[in-house]
């Protein structure tokens, strides 16, 4: 009901819808509408009433809203199956579960907070309300080898996304920290759902932190907000269908074969490029120049006159007085 009202307010585009035709056309009281209107305007719906002439809708929230996300999608398939919930554990391990069910391609689970969000290696990820925490159902036609890229794919696009919508330089730390002034705001997880000879289907997570204050994450965290840098709220239903068409692109040109563009991309967003870094392989410290990256996404170290590789499994990279991660 609450999204038919909405229906009929945008196909006025901005004109008064008067009570008596939403409640003729749904076939409900007038005093139902306006409990409708009202529930509305208290998720975010900045709704007009005027007594004769009715309703008219004026703005989307900005929070997050099944809706006003949808009205703000321009993707063929990611997003266009979406589940918004209040809360959940981890949208990867729900979306995971629907995997199995066999859920289409381009599935999308968000949740407006996560009581048990997590990283890589099981490490936990703080998600307070106001971040954007979703989960995408890729069924891509790639080799599991290519198929791994996505994740660098999906670092490319939340960067683009966040130069796109707020002018701001977020760079990409190896292997997939999106990090602004050496500061964490996003962080991704692929993950592949079942066997992945038998399903082929990945799992992309990502947690932006958008519209909360710092203070609502562990002080001992080198992160950051949107709200900190951008200093107001953003529109996450804005947010998030951004990245799911640049996310949709950057697959889309990886199915085409284009591992040269992605990498060209990647590299372009890259923090500490051509820089001295330290690298940790179980407990060996190797320093060097941080060369880039190969196509299997290596980081490729130049090391007493030699290129080394490490795959991102086995090493932790630290530039001095930069970001570290753990
Ligand atoms: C990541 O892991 O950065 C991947 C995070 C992916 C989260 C999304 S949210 C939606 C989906 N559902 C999930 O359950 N997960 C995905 P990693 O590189 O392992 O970094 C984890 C580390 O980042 C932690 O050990 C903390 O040090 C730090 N951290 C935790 N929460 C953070 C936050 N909100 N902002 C910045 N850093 C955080």
């Amino acid at each position: 009901m609450r999204n038919k009202i909405l229906d009929l307010l945008k196909h006025q585009q901005g004109e008064y819808v008067s009570g008596e035709s939403i409640s003729d056309t749904l076939n409900i009281t007038r005093a139902a509408v306006w409990k409708q209107i009202q529930g509305l305007k208290e998720a975010g719906y900045d709704i007009e009433g005027q007594t004769r002439r009715g309703y008219r809708l004026l703005k989307t929230p900005s929070a997050l809203d099944e809706w006003a996300l949808q009205q703000d999608l321009r993707t063929e398939a990611l997003g266009r199956r979406l589940l918004l919930f209040e809360e959940l554990p981890s949208t990867n391990d729900w979306l995971k579960s629907l995997a199995l069910q066999d859920a289409e391609h381009g599935t999308v689970v968000i949740a407006k907070r996560q009581n048990f969000g997590h990283g890589r290696m099981q490490r936990l990820w703080e998600s307070p309300q106001g971040g954007v925490w979703l989960s995408i159902l890729l069924k891509p036609r790639l080799s599991l080898a290519d198929a791994a890229k996505l994740t660098l794919s999906t670092g490319v696009a939340l960067a683009q996304t966040f130069k796109e919508l707020y002018g701001l330089e977020v760079g990409i730390k190896w292997p997939n920290d999106l990090v602004y002034e050496g500061k964490k705001i996003a962080g991704i997880l692929g993950e592949v759902a079942g066997e992945w000879n038998a399903v082929q289907s990945l799992i992309l997570g990502v947690g932006v932190n958008a519209n909360f204050p710092l203070q609502q994450l562990s002080p001992e965290l080198a992160a950051t907000t949107l709200l900190e840098i951008v200093g107001q709220e953003v529109n996450l239903n804005g947010l998030a269908a951004t990245f799911l068409y640049n996310l949709e692109k950057e697959t889309h040109s990886l199915e085409q074969g284009d591992l040269q563009g992605l990498i060209r991309r990647w590299t372009s967003f890259a923090v500490g490029i051509n820089q001295p870094v330290r690298i940790d392989r179980a407990g060996t410290v190797y320093t060097g120049v941080f060369k880039g990256i190969r196509e299997n996404g290596e980081l490729i170290l130049s090391h007493e006159g030699r290129e080394m590789a490490f795959s991102s499994g086995e090493v932790t990279l630290r530039a001095e007085g930069q970001y570290s991660p753990n």
